[in-house]
């Protein structure tokens, strides 16, 4: 009878799809995209390993003279390193003396599908650094600079223990944002935020189910 009749009234038909938006907005060109490494994990930490294996992680001296906390390791063409004569990119660990181990398929595989999703059609990283945290380790405020381009974003990958990540302004004095980082959150950072200071404060103690006592960020860039 009125089968054909519109609905008395749709609560929903202008509203926004129900979905809980997939990048949450950080800022103008940077999001979080929350759990997006998460069913990745079973082919992301074998690969990591076999990086490992190859380019272990290594504490590094500032050119201040200041040993970080955080130790680091790299893969892809380009790594990344600093002591005392300057930070760079290089082809080649200082360390082992061979060329840093391959991207893993399976990192640049993750690192486009999150550029994608936040906007970024065709990102084609040739770095990957691996910053690894204990409970205290922090990464004071800083920019990237080392990069030979910042159009390019940045892509970064959260596993393990949370961290409480600063995002600030364009001068080191800015004030900034906190943003809660867990385990399987990417999150990507391009355009006109490719250049603010960030840093992050130091990790709390504590355990986690599949990584132990230590957080693991991947950061995914076009370096050359
Ligand atoms: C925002 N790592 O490796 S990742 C770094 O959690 C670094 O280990 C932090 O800062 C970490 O250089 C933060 C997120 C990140 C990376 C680069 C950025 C955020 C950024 C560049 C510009 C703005
Ligand atoms: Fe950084």
């Amino acid at each position: 009878m009125n089968a054909m009749k519109p609905p008395l009234l749709d609560l929903f038909a202008d509203a926004e799809p129900q979905q809980a938006p997939r990048c949450e907005q950080i800022g103008e060109q940077s999001c979080v995209l929350r759990g997006f490494a998460l069913p990745w994990l079973d082919r992301l930490l074998p690969a990591l390993e076999s990086v490992l294996a190859a380019a272990p992680f290594r504490q590094m001296v500032t050119p201040g003279g200041f040993t970080m906390s955080v130790a680091l390791s790299s893969c892809g063409t380009l790594g990344w390193t600093t002591d005392r004569s300057g930070y760079r990119y290089s082809r080649i660990d200082p360390q082992t003396g061979h060329p840093w181990p391959a991207m893993p398929e399976v990192f640049f595989q993750l690192a486009q599908a999150a550029a994608r999703e936040a906007g970024f059609a065709e990102f084609v990283p040739d770095a990957c650094l691996i910053n690894r945290y204990i409970p205290g380790s922090k990464m004071s405020l800083h920019q990237d600079k080392n990069e030979n381009s910042y159009a390019a974003p940045i892509v970064s990958v959260s596993l393990g223990l949370p961290a409480m990540f600063l995002f600030g302004g364009f001068e080191r004095s800015d004030k900034s944002r906190r943003v809660p980082l867990l385990h399987g959150d990417i999150v990507v950072w391009g355009g006109v935020d490719r250049l603010r200071y960030h840093g992050v404060l130091p990790i709390k103690p504590g355990h986690h189910p599949r990584l132990g006592e230590q957080r693991i960020n991947f950061t995914f860039r076009t370096a050359g």
